[in-house]
């Protein structure tokens, strides 16, 4: 069948938008009408070249919604009309890190979507006389895609695609790392490094578990307002306080350290405040950021012998099937704030804004409706 996309055909270059081939589902792969997708910064990151999983030319996009139009043989959980999510991290229930219970990583399809291929290891899209790399298992950024049954999270159909489809990433990535990663406490300090769309989400993570200081770091004062509409209760700006002053600044808010520290920014200078900046004895810093290829973090290991917690998350611990449609459900009961970080939604002919309005730190998410 025909789909419009947006297709990244080298990194650096905008996004041109294409009608494409997509081939329909194999066994255990389901088609999906995207009806929304939001544009993530990993999607920036990628499609800058710095990603040493980026693989051109391809469909990018990893935040969506839609609905199932077609089931390949074998797909016994979903059907057509169903509405989904896609799932970068899928939730096969198999195999050993899924049946270990002790962490959301999923392994059973995961090289090949780090190939830009289906599980079989080909491509369903076709443009142009070549095949075309999905991206992260979704390519959110067609109108029709092809996932496998393990890589959607089936979810309730009165909710608008143009909110939810921010829950198959930045949503639950922020709060997800508050509750299931950082198990954040009731009372305890928390500093968000970076006041995007993922830690804007960590914010109202942190306010719903009851966090005592939310402190927000961000070198755009712009940012800030916002932070303070969602919980935050004091904005640090590295350029007023002066860098190598950050973590200082920290420890003055929270008498000696936080008790959680989120980076949010992939800045890996940042990365190793945010340690720092933790509490001696106890203090967790959870990376969220993602880093370039070859890019490393430092830290003097007596940051670590003396009891700090260095860890990180993706897909903020979720366990997607599990996790998503309950975080729908949050979002549809007004247990949290979609709304108000959806500054901006465009028709897909006007996707590259998206990146643009990001990369000049004047949007929290861009969403794309088809
Ligand atoms: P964003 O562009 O919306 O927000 C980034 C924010 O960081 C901006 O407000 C920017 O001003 C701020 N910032 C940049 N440099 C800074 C610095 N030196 N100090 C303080 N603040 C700084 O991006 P986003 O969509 O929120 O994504 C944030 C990061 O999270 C990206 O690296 C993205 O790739 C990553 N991410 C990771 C996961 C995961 O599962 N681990 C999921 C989604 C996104
Ligand atoms: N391909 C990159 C890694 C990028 C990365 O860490 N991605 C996160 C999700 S970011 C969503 O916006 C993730 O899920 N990581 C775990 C995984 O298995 O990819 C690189 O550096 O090679
Ligand atoms: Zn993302």
């Amino acid at each position: 069948m025909k789909s419009r996309a947006a297709i990244a055909w080298k990194a650096g270059a905008p996004l041109t938008i294409e009608t494409i081939d997509v081939r329909g589902p194999k066994a255990g792969e389901v088609l999906v009408e995207i009806m929304a997708t939001g544009v993530c910064h990993t999607d920036a990151y990628t499609l800058s070249g710095l990603d040493s999983e980026g693989r051109f030319p391809a469909i990018l996009g990893h935040e969506g919604a839609g609905i199932v139009r077609e089931v390949g043989p074998g797909v016994s959980g979903l059907k057509p009309g169903d509405h989904v999510i896609p799932l970068y991290t899928p939730e096969c229930r198999e195999c050993k890190t899924c049946l270990s219970q002790r962490s959301n990583l999923c392994t059973s399809i995961r090289a090949t979507q780090g190939q830009g291929l289906m599980p079989d290891g080909t491509s369903r899209f076709f443009c142009e006389g070549e095949d075309i790399f999905h991206y992260m298992g979704c390519s959110t950024f067609s109108n029709f895609t092809v996932l496998p049954e393990i890589a959607l999270a089936r979810v309730r159909q009165d909710a608008p695609f143009d909110k939810i489809c921010y829950i198959g990433c930045g949503v639950t990535t922020g709060i997800g790392a508050v509750l299931y990663t950082g198990k954040v406490w009731p009372g305890a300090n928390v500093v968000v490094f970076g006041l995007g769309g993922i830690g804007l989400n960590v914010i109202q993570g942190a306010r719903m578990v009851g966090a005592d200081k939310i402190i927000g770091v961000d070198i755009n004062p712009d940012k800030a307002a916002m932070a303070a509409k969602f919980g935050m209760t004091d904005f640090v700006n590295p350029k007023d306080v002066g860098n190598d002053k950050v973590v200082a600044a920290i420890q003055d808010l929270t008498d000696g350290g936080a008790d959680f520290t989120f980076d949010c920014t992939g800045n890996v200078g940042v990365m190793r405040q945010a340690l720092e900046a933790c509490h001696r004895g106890w203090g967790t810093s959870v990376v969220i950021g993602v880093a370039p290829a070859g890019a490393e973090i430092s830290t003097r290991p007596f940051q670590l012998v003396t009891g700090r917690t260095w860890k990180g998350t993706a897909f903020g611990g979720a366990r997607g099937r599990t996790d998503v449609p309950r975080i729908v459900d949050w979002y549809m009961e007004g247990k949290i704030n979609i709304d108000d970080l959806i500054t901006h939604t465009m028709p897909l002919d006007e996707i590259n804004t998206a990146f643009d309005l990001m990369h000049d730190g004047k949007s929290i998410r861009s969403v794309v409706t088809f």
